[in-house]
């Protein structure tokens, strides 16, 4: 992926009514959302226990739900009812908090912050953590397959889909296996970072785009390739805004402890090019995912807009 221009002045002030506009609908498709993953996530109260107050733990702990949130407001833009949505976007929120509590277990990145409260590890144990994420795994496709909003086909593609933006060779387990394998080294190229990010942040984030129109009807690579080119770009300005909130950001803006990555020796975004090329970097991902729709056949402006709130974001 090619980062190579910049933001004249202009976009950048009509960028900051965009991310506000785009904010309010992230509140509103929050509620929903939670609303629906209270329904279809067992009781704390059911056994076992255990392991359903921890998945209640992590879900339930003000996430910001942007993948969900992006089921929504692509299969809107492609003429889906968010009644048709709503379940499969539940499946990718709980996707992306399993690898949130697997990820920060001791044999991982070891945090003990996570969404502003105590890891799921560090709240029940080690033991506990992994069945809850291995569970949130379980059901999100036991959500999309018996989703009877659906018709069969889309439910199998969905279920492709997902597996394969969770998993290997190109999902977020392989991105995962890079990057803790560029741990230990000092001279991972800038093309090696945006592959690692592209598996580990973006691959779910372009399945959450193609699954809201898949659920609209879309199905041919023509029709999904504006929407994937858009949310492949958005991967990575997500991810090097997350770098750059790692540097700059507050603890309790974030939710989680700072400074990790640099104290880690990770390579990053800001580490490997400095802060002002790194935002530079991410103006560049949010003009590319402004073009990608420009392409497609839909004026989709709520999807512009999340493009700008992930640029403009502050946690
Ligand atoms: C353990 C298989 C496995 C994968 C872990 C997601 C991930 C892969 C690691 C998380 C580490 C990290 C900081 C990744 C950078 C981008 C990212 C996914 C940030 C967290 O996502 P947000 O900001 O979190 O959307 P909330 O809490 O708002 O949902």
């Amino acid at each position: 992926m090619r980062a190579s221009s910049d933001t004249a002045p202009g976009a950048r002030a009509e960028a900051g009514d965009a991310a506000a506009e785009a904010w309010a609908y992230l509140e509103r498709a929050r509620t929903i959302i939670d609303a629906r993953l209270d329904d279809l996530v067992p009781a704390a109260t059911a056994a076992p226990v255990a392991v359903h107050a921890a998945m209640r733990w992590s879900l339930f702990a003000g996430g910001k739900r942007l993948r969900p949130a992006l089921v929504l407001a692509t299969g809107e833009a492609f003429g889906a009812h968010p009644d048709s949505l709503i379940d499969t976007a539940c499946a990718f929120e709980l996707i992306h908090t399993y690898s949130l509590v697997h990820d920060d277990l001791p044999a991982m990145d070891d945090d003990d912050l996570r969404r502003g409260r105590p890891t799921c590890h560090i709240k029940f144990g080690e033991a506990t953590a992994i069945l809850a994420g291995d569970a949130m795994q379980a059901l999100a496709f036991q959500i999309i397959a018996e989703d009877d909003a659906l018709d069969a086909g889309v439910r199998v593609r969905l279920v492709a889909e997902l597996a394969r933006a969770a998993g290997t060779p190109a999902g977020m387990v392989a991105g995962q296996s890079h990057d803790l394998a560029a741990e230990s080294r000092a001279d991972v190229t800038a093309a090696e970072l945006d592959l690692i990010h592209q598996h580990k942040t973006g691959a779910l984030i372009v399945a959450a785009a193609r699954a809201g129109a898949l659920v609209a009807g879309a199905s041919s690579e023509r029709e999904l390739r504006s929407v994937s080119d858009y949310a492949a770009a958005l991967g990575l300005l997500f991810q090097i805004t997350d770098d750059l909130l790692d540097v700059t950001a507050t603890v309790e803006a974030l939710g989680k402890t700072p400074g990790k990555d640099a104290r880690a020796q990770k390579a990053t975004y800001p580490a490997l090019h400095g802060l002002e090329e790194a935002r530079a970097r991410a103006r560049a991902f949010h003009l590319q995912a402004l073009d990608a729709l420009s392409q497609g056949e839909r004026s989709a402006p709520l999807l512009r807009s999340i493009a700008s709130l992930i640029l403009e974001r502050r946690a």
